[in-house]
């Protein structure tokens, strides 16, 4: 199948690479946004989100013609739907007594409704946003089959899960294998004919369903894995032994690759993708569904260590240092690092927060430091949040220069301990109890 023109609707982390690849690989591309701010914001030329290297391709798109931005899809080959799949916040299910969170299908709803006027015979539609196990056949499906077109006979259909990792996502795009789950052989034909296009990675064909299992099954694996680290590093508090050097020593075992513990797992991945598993077959899921419980409580977990070493949180200053869901991203969604904050102010901490990677983010009650050194300048206690390089390679030294803190927190393993302690600090790591 040939592809002169597609339209991309939602232009997040994962739509505006893909919009901004197609169209570096000489394909008409239409990014559609149903955000006003967010279709300003790139028809002047500049991004929303941060991820290294998009800038540069997506104003390279841009100018060359092949990439227009709008609100509202157009005419084309291939309808692309990469919008957010996130859980509900205020509606959940229940199962014996074990609340779980639901999937908020609604953007896909409404971008496959979108579609709608448009959709003519030979067209290829695919889904690329997380979703429940037979979305593609039971939502999508019978949503465009209200255009009088049947999909697998009149038009293509199909599932093709994103797998880039957040701050690799240019190269994940081009790199990584692409599973096409079709729903008939001949549509995951014509959605390889159209990944061709810029995937060098093997091209997996399969059926929409596997494809949507495929995608849920990676992200909770890694949740589960992410679980058991967590218990792990609870347990070598409670024995009192070093979490990450017991992880070194067991993954030197050939069958053995234990994830890091932390202080949770945010993201608009694995923390929600679990979940749609578990409202799909609650009574099948007891493992997800506790993993998902485990990380959900790492945060808490976090607190409850900060508060054993100081005796009380009422009124200690403290230094948050990072906000994001994870290293040299700017994400801060379901973000752990800002669930531990909003927790040591609720038992009367005062927190003054420092993110490097969106330094203006407006979070509500959290006080936001201007600097590092603004962050440093008052308080009495250090607490390393996410695992950024920067603040991996600061100088203990240059450090206590800085602060009047003598007591650090290091919930990632970011910090060489004995360096701190030789700077003056007294060291509390995630994992290593005493
Ligand atoms: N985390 C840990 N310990 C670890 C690894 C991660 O606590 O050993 C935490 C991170 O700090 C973060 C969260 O887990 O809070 C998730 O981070 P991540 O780097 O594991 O993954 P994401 O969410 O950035 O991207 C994942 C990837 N999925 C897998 O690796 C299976 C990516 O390939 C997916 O495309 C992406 O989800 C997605 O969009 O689904």
């Amino acid at each position: 199948m040939k592809f002169n023109k597609i339209c991309v609707l939602g232009l997040g982390y994962i739509g505006l690479p893909t919009a901004s690849t197609f169209a570096a690989h000489g394909v008409k591309v239409v990014g559609v946004d149903v955000n006003p701010d967010i279709v300003d914001i790139l028809r002047r030329g500049d991004i929303h989100i941060h991820e290294p290297g998009l800038r540069e391709t997506y104003k390279t798109a841009l100018a060359s013609g092949n990439l227009t931005v709008t609100g509202r899809p157009e005419e084309a080959d291939a309808y692309l739907i990469t919008v957010p799949t996130p859980f509900h916040e205020d509606r959940s299910g229940e199962y014996n007594g074990q609340k779980y969170k639901l999937a908020d299908m609604r953007a896909v709803i409404s971008a496959t409704e979108a579609i709608l006027p448009f959709l003519r015979k030979g067209n290829l539609v695919v889904l690329e946003s997380t979703s429940p196990p037979r979305t593609t056949l039971e939502l999508v499906a019978p949503i465009l089959a209200r255009s009088g077109l049947k999909a697998g006979r009149d038009f293509h259909l199909v599932y093709s899960p994103e797998r880039v990792l957040p701050g690799q996502i240019l190269r994940e795009l081009i790199e990584n294998a692409r599973v096409i789950g079709g729903v008939t052989p001949e549509s995951a034909q014509a959605g390889a004919d159209l990944y061709s296009i810029f995937v060098k990675g093997e091209i997996i064909k399969t059926d929409a369903t596997s494809a949507e299992m495929v995608k849920l099954m990676e992200n909770t694996y890694r949740d589960v894995n992410i679980a058991i680290a967590n218990e792990f590093a609870r347990l070598a508090d409670k024995f009192g032994v070093d979490i990450w050097e017991t992880i070194r020593l067991a993954n030197r075992h050939p069958r053995v690759k234990i994830l890091n513990p932390g202080p949770g797992v945010g993201g608009h991945c694995i923390s929600v993708d679990p979940w749609f598993f578990v409202e799909a077959a609650p009574e099948l899921t007891p493992l997800i569904y506790n993993a998902r419980r485990v990380n959900d409580a790492q945060p808490r977990y976090v607190v409850e260590m900060i508060r054993r070493e100081l005796g009380s949180l009422k009124d200690k200053k403290i230094a948050a240092l990072g906000l994001a869901y994870k290293p040299d991203v700017d994400d801060l969604r379901e973000s752990p690092a800002v669930e531990v904050v909003h927790a040591l102010q609720n038992e009367g901490a005062k927190v003054k927060a420092w993110e490097p990677f969106k330094p203006d983010a407006k979070l509500p009650g959290i006080d936001m430091a201007p600097s590092l050194d603004d962050a440093l300048k008052d308080c009495d206690v250090i607490i390393l949040l996410v695992r950024h390089t920067e603040f991996v390679n600061l100088k203990p030294s240059e450090i206590s220069a800085a602060t009047r803190a003598r007591l650090i927190f290091d919930t990632v393993n970011g910090w060489n301990a004995n360096e701190w302690r030789t700077a003056g600090f007294q060291v509390a790591r995630l994992g290593v109890g005493k």
